[in-house]
């Protein structure tokens, strides 16, 4: 169980965001949820004797003090969010309404929800897996059209019907090669070698195009990043406000200008890159100035794209920089700077480096373009109903594709059955862990840590 939960505590939380808004809605959940609404709701009936899923209209009051007249509604265990007894109360915003009530709920003898406590209970009660639980994070968290639907598809339980449907094609086969085992001793087959190729080879594809949804989930999700790194002046504040449209960073003909990191982002046809602008790379004593280079370093190494600055004076750096082109895990573009001071027609690159000019904006669309491109090719828009969330279910998923690879090596080598049995058993083991079938505190403390309180 996650750190600080206690299953027979009954919890209250405020629901909704705390602040000035016309309505709120506290969520209270526990074997005492009833009990303690009806202590201080007054309506024409009582919540105990409510029909589950309806809604009630009265007032709060408490020590003959009317706190706020509000709507109850009513979902009795097992048919409710968390599988226990529910009431959520909506009152009028704002902050002091929702907070009287809930404290009240509290001396009466509720406990403050932790974050994600009614999904874990939720969880816990098997009203959804472990892998619908993260699509509720992602759902509230969402912030496009493309995450949020990819979110409620995992909150509709495809995920968890995948893996259903992989795991009784796995224990199938599983089955079938451990009657093998059995009878091979009285030299009976009963499955072929072609037959659990064809199969394995199957479920292999299948799994590898879920594994291949991770990288459109997690762009959508979390956006790109792109780190701008280069010489002091060679104008990488200057390309970031070029960027943004907007003077967010200082920009001066003085070397070593920018001392700390900014990230700003900027929505690309939809997608959302953030850029970072670094401190310039040169040999300095300065202490500030060193810290702001050791920040670019840690910056770079955590990015998605990297931006390497020249200007157009920087003829040796140029030239011995690589001009990769972004592809294929290849994560760098070179951009050339203030081509608006060269005097010579052309400076002879090749077509993958960009050349730009900050102060004029010439290229800077060839250079979005570039990043757009760059990030589209690895995006998947089919509808495929089956997509990977978390990077724990992206693992896991890894996990059984390296297993199931592994049982056809063995079949490959022609090495003895056992073997390939194994290896699926792992892999039905690494399923089951996705939708939380098996799991442990730390993996729970992690997924659940990560809501709002309330949720
Ligand atoms: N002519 C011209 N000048 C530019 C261009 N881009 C930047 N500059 C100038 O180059 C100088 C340095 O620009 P910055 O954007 O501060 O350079 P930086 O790489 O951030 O420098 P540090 O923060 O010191 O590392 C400023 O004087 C800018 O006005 C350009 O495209 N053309
Ligand atoms: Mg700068």
């Amino acid at each position: 169980m996650p750190i600080g939960y206690n299953r027979d505590d009954t919890i209250v939380a405020l629901a909704t965001a705390a602040g000035s808004a016309p309505l709120a809605v506290i969520r209270l959940s526990g074997k005492k949820a009833f009990t303690l609404i009806d202590t201080i709701f007054f309506s024409k009936k009582k919540v105990f004797e409510a029909e589950t899923h309806t809604i009630l209209f009265g007032k709060i009051i408490h020590l003959s003090v009317v706190i706020d007249e509000v709507l109850v509604s009513v979902f009795k265990n097992p048919t409710s969010f968390t599988g226990e007894d529910v009431v959520e109360i909506s009152c009028h915003g704002g902050c002091v309404v929702s907070q009287e009530i809930i404290s009240i709920l509290l001396s009466l003898g509720s406990s403050y929800a932790l974050p994600g406590e009614f999904t874990y209970r939720a969880f816990l009660n098997g009203k959804i897996d472990l892998s619908q639980a993260e699509s509720i994070s992602d759902l509230i968290n969402a912030n496009n059209s493309i995450s949020k639907k990819r979110a409620l598809q995992g909150l509709l339980g495809e995920i968890g019907n995948k893996i259903t449907s992989l795991r009784s094609d796995l224990l199938n086969m599983l089955s079938l090669i451990e009657l093998d085992l059995d009878f091979s001793e009285e030299g009976i087959s009963i499955v072929s070698q072609s037959t659990i190729r064809s199969k394995l080879e199957l479920i292999i594809a299948d799994i590898e195009s879920i594994i291949n949804s991770y990288s459109t989930s997690k762009i959508y999700r979390d956006g790109v990043k792109v780190v701008i790194t280069g010489k002091t002046n060679v104008g990488k504040s200057s390309l970031l406000n070029a960027l943004l449209q907007e003077s967010r960073a200082i920009v001066s003909d003085l070397h070593g200008t920018t001392r700390d990191t900014i990230e700003e982002s900027v929505n690309i046809k939809g997608i959302i890159f953030t850029f970072v602008d670094t401190a310039g790379i040169r040999d300095t004593d300065d202490v500030l100035e060193l810290e702001g280079i050791s920040r670019s370093i840690k910056h770079k190494k955590s990015s998605d794209i990297i931006i390497h600055m020249y200007d157009v004076y920087d003829k040796v750096g140029i030239s011995n920089s690589i001009f990769p082109i972004i592809d294929n895990g290849n994560r760098d573009i070179v951009v050339v700077n203030k081509i608006d001071l060269l005097t010579e027609q052309t400076l002879g690159l090749p077509d993958t480096v960009v050349c730009l000019s900050c102060k004029t904006l010439e290229g800077i669309t060839k250079l979005t373009d570039t990043l757009f491109n760059a990030v589209s090719s690895k995006i998947d828009l089919s509808e495929s109903s089956v997509v990977v969330q978390s990077k724990r279910q992206m693992e896991l998923f890894n996990n059984c594709n390296i297993h199931l690879n592994n049982s056809l090596t063995t079949l490959t080598e022609n090495k003895p059955n056992e073997l390939i049995a194994i290896d699926i058993r792992i892999a039905i083991t690494s399923l089951g862990e996705i939708i939380g079938e098996t799991t442990n505190d730390d993996i729970l403390n992690n997924i659940f840590g990560s809501f709002c309180i309330g949720k």
